[in-house]
Formats: structure tokens, C-alpha cells, sequence
């Protein structure tokens, strides 16, 4: 049995979180340590723990994560210069909270992801 993170008590707003978008199915928050000017957070409302665990019946949450990360980038007004969406898995990927997250990153040039 997979436990809860601190992703969870942010979705059901029991601690406090910068929600930029809200719905049925994903919530949206600023991520509290921000890599680039424009870093959010696109989760899933259910736990997930990792990529790993990613089945047929989530992919209704999986491709709304997508959507709204492309709508709070255009939004934001990052789309035309261009972003970067990321997921991590586990401890080789550098998973810190098992609660699958979508990182959506930009306002600034990221470079080459593998350089
Ligand atoms: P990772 O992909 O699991 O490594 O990313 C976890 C992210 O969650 C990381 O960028 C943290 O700054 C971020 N985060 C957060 O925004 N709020 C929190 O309460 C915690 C982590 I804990």
C-alpha cells in the first residue's frame, strides 16, 4: 500500500500551496523550490507514486496533466519562447516525492537537457 505525500494534503488544501489550477482530475501549484522563473507542479488527484506505477485506467489523469501544463505555460506566457515539461522516476531518476508529478519549467533558456 503506497503512502501519502504532502502532494496529497496540498490537493485537499490542508496545508497551505501556491494552486494555480484546480479541477476533477489534477491540481496545478507553484513549485516551492523554483528552478526557472515559471516552475509548476501538475499532479494527478490520486496517488500515483512513481511513472512506473502508471496504468490504462490513469490515462485520463495523464493527459490532463498534459492540457493543463500547456495551458498555465501559455497562460504564464512562456509558450511562444518555449518550455520544458519533465516527470522523474525513483531513485536514479531523482524522485524526491511519490506522488507522480509533471514539472513544467520556463521564462528562461533551459539549454539542452543532456549537455
Ligand atoms: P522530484 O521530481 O520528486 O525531484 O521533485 C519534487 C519537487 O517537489 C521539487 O522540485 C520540490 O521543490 C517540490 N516540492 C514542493 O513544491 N513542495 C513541497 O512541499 C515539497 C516539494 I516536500
Amino acid at each position: 500500500m503506497s503512502e501519502e505525500t504532502i502532494f496529497s494534503k496540498i490537493i485537499r488544501r490542508e496545508i497551505p500551496a501556491d494552486i494555480l489550477y484546480q479541477d476533477d482530475l489534477v491540481t496545478a501549484f507553484r513549485d516551492i523550490n523554483p528552478k526557472a522563473p515559471l516552475h509548476v507542479l501538475v499532479v494527478p488527484n490520486i496517488l500515483i507514486p512513481t511513472a512506473d506505477d502508471m496504468a490504462q485506467e490513469h490515462e485520463p489523469y495523464l493527459g490532463r496533466m498534459m492540457t493543463v501544463a500547456a495551458k498555465i505555460a501559455r497562460e504564464a506566457g512562456v509558450a511562444e519562447d518555449g518550455y520544458r515539461l519533465l516527470m522523474n522516476c525513483r531513485d536514479h531518476g531523482g524522485q524526491e516525492v511519490y506522488h507522480i508529478h509533471l514539472h513544467l519549467l520556463g521564462g528562461k533558456p533551459l539549454g539542452p537537457m543532456l549537455a
